[in-house]
């Protein structure tokens, strides 16, 4: 994944971010579906734009797609989010500083819309998070959906404010409004085989440029063990700030675990599986030596090409200096689901 580094091009991230099989791979897969399975006409001059700057041709700006609105006529100011009626106010938090909405919602990793941190809040505004549901599948004693509505009435939504560390080493603060996924859990009625759920998300290129770029296998996938699903902490948030998810933090519905690395933050939830083994994740896939499938937040282990003992803090400042990041990142009471597992391998 990416340092943080807001004026980095896409060219840069093929080349020194992901392995040199992988670059071949992706290459390959993509001359493949540049050749025959889109025809010329269906291309965008966004796809081919942003094609042009993955495969290594030039970058325009700051990875800026053509032919989409542009950071000045599109801020997040102009779009007015529902509020969320009622929510209980929580002590998760409640000691730290939250990261601004602008910082929130400005500053994004959501590869579905590009690899830039500006991308997702610029080029989503197409995506249509509702109306909504989720398919649960796999291991339950039925299979079934859910909608977005029934979904935010299965239990008291609630507002948590959590610590977020991306495992590119920077951090926020974000006050999440939703509920235990544990409830979701507890009404998919999952069998005895359930030993894991994995959370698949939209893929949609009509209304997300960055699926049409095989820079990750999309769809985006990922999972957790059904203690870490079920445990207190685990949200599957519908909201931020108080009002609805924006499509850039993965509206309608997107999971949150604050004691990992972002990355397992699935958003924008499609499809919600019970299954009897772990599932290949799509960072892992992307590179087993450096994401883990646990992907617990941990100062001891660092990434093969950054530090992990520091984070930048978003809106800190530009003197503010890096806080050292805490094991589990402070959610201490998640340490014994861990207990005999090794935490060196288990990255
Ligand atoms: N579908 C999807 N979910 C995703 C990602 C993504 O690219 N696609 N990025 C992840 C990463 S790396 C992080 S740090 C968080 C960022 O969430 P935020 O933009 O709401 O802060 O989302 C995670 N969820
Ligand atoms: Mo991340």
């Amino acid at each position: 994944m990416i340092l943080d580094n807001n004026k980095r091009n896409p060219s840069n991230i093929v080349s020194s971010e992901i392995t040199p099989r992988e670059v071949f791979e992706n290459r390959r897969q993509f001359i493949k579906a540049a050749g025959f399975g889109l025809a010329a006409g269906a291309l965008s001059t966004s796809f081919l734009a942003q094609a042009a700057t993955v495969v290594g041709g030039e970058t325009k700006g700051d990875g800026v797609l053509i032919g989409r609105a542009n950071a000045k006529n599109q801020t997040t100011k102009a779009t007015k989010l529902e509020k969320i009626p009622a929510y209980k106010k929580t002590n998760y938090g409640s000691d730290e500083k939250l990261t601004s909405y602008e910082d929130v919602t400005t500053y994004n990793n959501f590869y579905e819309f590009g690899t830039s941190k500006s991308d997702p809040a610029i080029h989503s505004t197409l995506f249509k998070p509702r109306p909504w549901s989720i398919s649960i599948e796999g291991e339950v004693k039925k299979a079934k959906t859910i909608s977005i509505e029934d979904l935010m009435k299965l239990a008291p939504l609630e507002e948590r404010i959590y610590r977020m560390r991306c495992v590119e080493g920077w951090s926020m603060v974000i006050p999440w409004v939703g509920l235990p996924l544990a409830s979701l859990v507890k009404w998919a009625e999952p069998t005895g085989n359930a030993k894991y759920i994995e959370f698949v998300t939209a893929n949609d290129p009509k209304t997300m440029d960055g699926v049409r770029v095989p820079v990750l296998d999309w769809p985006y996938v990922e999972g957790l063990r059904m203690d870490e699903a079920t445990h207190p902490l685990t949200l599957l948030a519908v909201g931020l700030y108080g009002e609805v998810l924006p499509n850039q933090n993965g509206a309608p519905v997107r999971l949150v675990v604050p004691w990992k690395y972002g990355f397992k933050g699935a958003k924008s939830i499609v499809k919600i599986r019970f299954v009897e083994k772990m599932p290949l994740t799509t960072w892992v896939k992307a590179g087993p030596s450096e994401y883990g499938f646990y992907a617990n937040v941990n100062p001891l282990v660092e990434h093969p090409r950054w530090t992990q003992s520091s984070e930048k803090r978003i809106g800190a400042g530009l003197f503010a200096g890096r806080i050292k990041t805490k094991m589990f990142n402070g959610y201490d009471e998640v340490g014994q689901m861990y207990a005999g597992l090794d935490l060196r391998k288990n990255f």
